[in-house]
């Protein structure tokens, strides 16, 4: 029906070639004098910053863009439970040797608001014609990965088990299939589980038997984790969900929601409503919550909507072939839940070699079967997963609670921060010192580059498999894979063949001391 109706989807619109200049991170559009192309180190823009000033002032604004996703979720979470912003929060959740680091650095940020002003400052250096030290530049970065991972991902993590309580291992069910063409579908999608919550809560009361609660995205990683709720769909499937034709209502918070989705409902039935006030989509409802309270009403009126709009499905549309596109999943784990001192045993006996992290998107541009790759090193790796890789994983039939273990949405790769964190105690070493590797092979937005720096600044390698801003013939890549290590003992490299990855993983190993 959306074609008939010449609306497009990812999958069409994909084709769209990306600008190679922008990708490679080699294009300045910061003032109207530009944009400048900086194809080679020799070329200047018109202001007379160089190329290294270029690629390092995209990234930081790049960085600052995901930071502060990250850290308006965790403030979102404040406000909505008029809460305070913790005192010493980095110091009290932070390796100690690391804090003292950054101290050292001076890239620690400060409380109540300051590392907004952070977030502000980054983008005023970046402006046209502030700071022109590349070095300087990245150090930002660093800053901004530390303030996403701690007053973005850990407080917002911390804040949704304290209210929602923390999710506890189970099986649930992943992908298309569990759309259900006999029961009224409600999709959640974003990345603020509020509302989300309220629905759940009004889903288990008897009156509430013939609604179908499915989760998308990373709002969707939430309740599944918490509540073994279904898991339609992630980012690039947020428009198949649509497509079924048998969506009552998709109710959407905040990040990653395709504008597309309007022109989408339209040719449908379902009623798209947006619930988050810096969300809003022309030609949709628009319900924004507040509170708990608000949160509760707005649920209770999406059920009377999605039972209200189910005379006016078109029942045909439907075309999910069901043995394929649902799969079993084990999910729900944090670090309390994960057996961290058998799985530290095992490193020290070197009964396996290491964790690795996967995380973030996956980018449709990207061709190479990572999730295959995975699966292969799973037997001498442990995987610990968040985001849509994990959902791709489930889709594979992986996420087993024995090699691969599902952490969550993406503010809750803090999780598996935390499970470093602890696993490098009970081995009496400090982070960079094990086996541990992040690897985001698909990146998508600016979030899952900022996730990348937090974890670099934590010591730990992070593997990006799609050119983020850099190439190999800059200035900046030969930084973030060779310098940063003077100060951090970790390093941020750009690796997109798996075969290429696994040569590098054999030759330098995870992590010095674990060799
Ligand atoms: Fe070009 Fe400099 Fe303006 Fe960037 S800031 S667009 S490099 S003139
Ligand atoms: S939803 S940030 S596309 S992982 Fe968290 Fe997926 Fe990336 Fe959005």
């Amino acid at each position: 029906m959306a074609k008939k109706n010449k609306i497009t989807t990812i999958h069409e619109r994909i084709s769209l070639q990306p600008c190679p200049i922008g990708l490679q991170g080699k294009c300045c559009k910061i003032c109207l004098m530009g944009p400048c192309r900086v194809v080679s180190k020799d070329i200047k823009g018109v202001c007379g910053a160089s190329q290294d000033v270029i690629v390092a002032r995209n990234i930081l604004r790049f960085v600052a863009g995901g930071t502060s996703a990250h850290c308006g979720h965790a403030f979102h979470f404040l406000n909505y439970l008029k809460k305070k912003y913790p005192k010493d929060y980095i110091k009290k959740k932070s390796p100690h040797y690391l804090y003292k680091l950054w101290s050292k650095l001076g890239i620690v940020p400060k409380i109540h608001f300051e590392h907004f002003k952070d977030i502000s400052e980054a983008l005023h250096l970046s402006t046209m014609g502030v700071d022109a030290d590349y070095q300087d530049i990245m150090k930002w970065t660093m800053k901004l990965g530390i303030i996403d991972g701690y007053y973005g991902m850990y407080l917002a993590t911390e804040l949704e088990d304290f209210v929602f309580n923390k999710p506890k291992p189970k099986t649930a069910e992943l992908d298309l299939g569990v759309i259900k063409t006999d029961k009224i579908n409600i999709a959640v999608h974003g990345h603020e589980p509020m509302l989300a919550e309220s629905l759940v809560a009004e889903i288990k009361k008897p009156n509430n038997k013939d609604i179908n609660l499915i989760g998308v995205c990373c709002t969707g990683a939430s309740v599944l984790a918490r509540h073994g709720i279904p898991l339609a769909a992630n980012f690039v499937l947020q428009e198949d969900v649509i497509a079924t034709g048998v969506i009552e209502v998709m109710a959407v918070d905040i990040q990653c929601i395709m504008p597309s989705l309007a022109d989408l409902c339209e040719c449908y039935h379902t009623k798209l409503i947006t619930t988050n006030e810096l969300c809003k989509i022309p030609n949709t409802l628009h319900f924004p919550i507040k509170n708990k309270k608000s949160a509760q009403e707005i649920a209770k009126k999406i059920i009377a909507i999605a039972r209200k709009n189910r005379k006016n499905r078109k029942t045909k549309e439907i075309k999910i072939e069901k043995k394929k596109s649902k799969k079993k999943v084990v999910i729900g784990f944090t670090p309390d839940s994960l057996p961290l001192k058998e799985i530290a045993e095992k490193i020290k006996k070197r009964k396996i070699k290491g964790i690795i992290g996967v995380i973030g998107c996956a980018n449709p541009r990207v061709k190479e079967n990572w999730i295959s790759f995975y699966k292969k090193l799973s037997k001498d790796y442990i995987f610990l997963t968040t985001g849509c890789m994990a959902f791709k994983l489930g889709q594979e039939g992986l996420l087993d609670g024995k090699k691969f273990f599902h952490l969550g949405s993406c503010v809750n790769n803090s999780r598996i921060a935390e499970t470093f964190k602890r696993i490098a105690e009970l081995c009496k070493h400090e982070i960079t010192d094990m086996p541990f590797l992040i690897s985001c092979p698909m990146p998508i937005t600016e979030k899952a580059i900022a996730i990348g720096f937090f974890f670099a600044s934590l010591g730990v390698d992070v593997h990006f498999g799609y050119p983020f801003l850099i190439s190999s013939d800059t200035t900046i890549a030969d930084f973030l894979e060779n310098v940063l290590k003077e100060h951090f003992r970790s390093k941020i490299f750009l690796e997109t063949l798996p075969q290429k990855l696994l040569q590098k993983i054999k030759k330098d190993g995870l992590a010095t001391i674990f060799k």
